[in-house]
């Protein structure tokens, strides 16, 4: 499938590097949730002679020479995006989507401005305002969270909080939340309240383009996203506007010019956060939104969303406790408070087991971020592999026989041969010679 005859030869350090991730990926089962396995094609489009190219500013206006076909891939990467998600503009250039959300704070906050996002214990995100990110450290965040008897987001709190403090800029948006965000009543109160309203769909955004739960871009003035979680592209950023913030948010510039929403949100990409875009991600970006316009593509997001509740009821019957009862999405948290573990020691356990999660805060977690009470858990990437309910159920119990003896060398030995065996049935990549 991988043809690296020249590198090989070239750099065998990095050669042999990539080999064993290709045979980490293939021989273990990859349960972050926001993880996934790219198609050749878009691994293809990835390594291209498009990184050569300068290309700052926008289709048939750059400040470079050259750029005729690179604009063919940014424009159908944009169009592509715009067509997936239902959306009037799309900026196809976020690096990241730690970018993406960087770009729209400059976009719409001066230093100092109060906005309001997840607490990150709550499933929230570095970039929703951390005191260690910019988010926090230039910006005033006042964060929301989740209620301590449902685990749902509490959107009494969201709107008193936003009455009381009056933020500039609310943030729906999450990283380690299974339930389905109501973005009509984010946008809700942010118009009471005077406020703009950000959503962040990195997580859910292939469930979003596929129409299994709810999108953002009729409600909030601008969405932002990564392109490799759920929507199983290329590792890169993107913003999304829809006719919501076309239509009531131009802004007038200090000469009296009205300048589109859309253009605002540009301009902070390039050249406010960033210079020269990845032309050959944009490319692979492209390949990627064009699988997901596929019919088979809301087939795999059904049984994304179908395998996650699997794994987390299974785990449940088990005794294990998931935050908010359950997922409506990609991903759900396991408390293991109970179990009289640490989140870290979990991790540890199981990926020597060949099952890769990742630690994370529970919401009113005691514990640091660097151990944490539970474990978050997705199946996007193994769902890609072809692995159904069946295997769910499966990988409940491998996880269950690791967590519930810890210490013993025998287990996870066994269970990570009955890993390797599994991962055998659904084969993923070929391994280069
Ligand atoms: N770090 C990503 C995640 O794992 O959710 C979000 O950016």
């Amino acid at each position: 499938m991988f043809d690296y005859q020249f590198l090989k030869s070239a750099d065998p350090e990095i050669y042999e590097s990539i080999v064993g991730e290709i045979q980490r990926e293939n021989n273990t089962l990859e349960l972050i949730a926001s993880e996934n396995f790219v198609s050749p094609a878009v691994t293809q489009a990835l390594g291209n002679v498009m990184t050569n190219k300068y290309a700052e500013g926008l289709p048939n206006k750059r400040y470079y020479g050259g750029c005729k076909f690179v604009d063919i891939a940014e424009e159908l990467a944009r169009e592509r995006a715009c067509r997936l998600f239902d959306a009037d503009h799309a900026n196809v250039q976020p690096h990241s989507g730690a970018q993406a959300n960087t770009a729209a704070f400059l976009a719409l906050l001066k230093p100092g401005d109060k906005f309001m996002g997840m607490n990150l214990a709550h499933g929230g995100h570095l970039t929703h305002g951390s005191p260690v990110n910019i988010s926090g450290i230039y910006f005033h965040v006042i964060p929301y969270g989740v209620r301590k008897d449902t685990g749902y987001i509490d959107l009494d709190e969201v709107e008193d909080i936003a009455r009381r403090e009056k933020p500039k800029l609310i943030l729906a948006g999450a990283s380690a939340y299974g339930r389905e965000i109501d973005y009509a009543a984010f946008r809700q109160i942010a118009d009471e309240t005077g406020a703009k309203l950000m959503a962040d769909i990195a997580h859910p955004a292939g469930l979003i383009a596929s129409g299994l739960i709810k999108s953002s871009i009729p409600h909030a003035h601008i969405t932002t996203t990564t392109t490799h979680k759920t929507l199983r592209g290329p590792r890169g950023g993107m913003i999304l506007v829809g006719s919501n913030g076309e239509n009531d948010m131009g802004i007038t510039t200090p000469k009296g010019k009205v300048k589109k929403w859309s253009e605002v949100f540009d301009s902070a990409v390039f050249p406010g956060a960033q210079g020269g875009p990845l032309m050959h991600v944009i490319a692979a970006k492209a390949v990627a939104f064009k699988e997901a316009l596929e019919p088979s593509f809301k087939e795999y997001s059904k049984q994304i969303i179908s395998n996650a509740k699997t794994l987390a009821q299974a785990l449940s019957d088990k005794g294990y406790h998931i935050v908010s009862g359950g997922t409506d999405t990609h991903v759900f948290l396991v408390d293991l408070s109970n179990r009289g573990m640490t989140g870290r020691a979990a991790e540890r356990a199981l990926e020597n087991a060949g099952i890769t999660v990742n630690k994370n805060m529970v919401p009113f977690d005691t514990q640091s971020p660097f151990v944490t009470s539970g474990i978050r858990l997705g199946p996007p990437a193994m769902t890609t592999r072809g692995m159904k309910e069946e295997q769910m159920r499966i990988i409940a119990s491998l996880i269950d026989r690791v967590l519930s003896d810890l210490e013993n060398e025998d287990v996870i030995r066994t269970v990570s041969k009955e890993v390797t065996e599994l991962c055998r049935q659904f084969p993923l990549y070929d391994v280069p010679d």
